[in-house]
């Protein structure tokens, strides 16, 4: 009987399992709407590089940035079926999916950027990252966003009557569109890739987003007044497809979320200096910011906003007031 020399056996041996891990080696897509330089683009791409060096290269990342593998609603739907393993998502066009994670786009909700990671944190922040996994995103750390503020061409914003009849943009959320129809404008919901064009050429008057948004954009140059309302402070998030995280080893899944919360940890920092520096940019090239000296007439035309998610909602009525009882 022929027997194989032991050398040989080895090599086929390594060749077998070599195949193995090649097969059981996982190389994710990620989609992010930001450009180059952005903190979000620059933490994506520190995300990919820990996720190789935590895995043992067992888990690759290909990050696709600039929004060119579609729209933010399109890449939610890629990411909670499968077609897209990542995303950096705001949890504004999350919203509608997954009602928890809608309690977040209530305006004034957050005291400021510091209470709202409190609340990430906490209770609430488990309750809004469960009702994400229960519809296919797995929230693993989340991102800084800022406040977003409105800004337009024509004024400065300081009442809701200066609102009043301005077609502003909103991102797609039934609660935004009912923010701007609470100010007495007429919202117009649309892809963040639109917005420039539309705010050049008039299809809407405004918009409302954070100093690096409005910056990267380039939106200061066609809507040169930003007021500051914020009145929304939306959480972002590294979103992983809920059957490709469940699918990991308990070693695996540590070493993902290992590899996201410290690209968040980097993200917010440079989120904090180009939030500065964002400012700095655009009033540098002339816009005129105003502060808003009494923004209890913008919180108080948000009761029906409230009230309407409640009436949608009632079973999320403790989560809100969780959120309003948080310090
Ligand atoms: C930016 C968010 C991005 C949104 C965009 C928008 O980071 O995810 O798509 O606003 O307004 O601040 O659409």
């Amino acid at each position: 009987m022929y027997h194989k020399p032991i050398a040989s056996l080895l090599a086929t041996v390594a060749a077998v399992s070599m195949l193995a891990s090649a097969a059981d080696a996982a190389n994710w897509r990620g989609w992010n709407i930001h450009v180059d330089g952005y903190p979000n683009t620059v933490a994506m791409d520190k995300f990919a590089e820990l996720l190789d060096e935590k895995t043992g290269g067992e888990i690759t990342l290909q990050m696709f940035h600039g929004g060119t593998l579609g729209s933010q609603p399109d890449a939610i739907e890629q990411v909670r079926l499968g077609g897209l393993e990542i995303g950096n998502f705001n949890l504004g066009p999350i919203g509608p999916i997954a009602p928890e994670a809608n309690v977040v786009s209530l305006p004034f909700i957050f005291k400021d950027v510091d209470h709202m990671f409190r609340v990430l944190n906490g209770e609430a922040g488990e309750k809004i990252a469960e009702g994400m996994a229960a519809k296919g995103l797995v929230p693993l750390a989340w991102y800084d966003a800022g406040a977003r503020s409105f800004y337009n061409g024509a004024k400065p914003i300081n009442t809701p009557e200066d609102v009043a009849g301005m077609k502003v943009r909103v991102m797609n959320n039934d609660l935004y569109s009912g923010m701007i129809s609470e100010l007495g404008g007429n919202p117009s919901p649309m892809a963040f890739a639109e917005v420039y064009q539309s705010l050049k050429t008039g299809v809407v008057d405004g918009a409302e987003n954070n100093w690096p948004s409005y910056e990267s954009t380039g939106h200061y140059e066609v809507a040169g007044y930003y007021s500051l309302s914020q009145h929304l402070i939306i959480p972002e998030c590294v979103c992983v497809n809920a059957d490709a995280y469940n699918a990991l080893t308990d070693d695996m899944k540590a070493a993902v979320k290992e590899a996201a919360m410290e690209s968040a940890d980097l993200q917010r920092q440079l989120w904090n200096e180009r939030e500065t520096a964002s400012r700095k940019l655009v009033e540098e090239a002339g816009v005129q910011t105003n502060a808003i000296e009494n923004k209890a007439p913008f919180q108080d035309a948000m009761v029906p906003v409230y009230e309407g998610y409640l009436a949608d909602n009632p079973d999320l009525r403790p989560l809100v007031e969780l959120i309003q009882a948080t310090d």
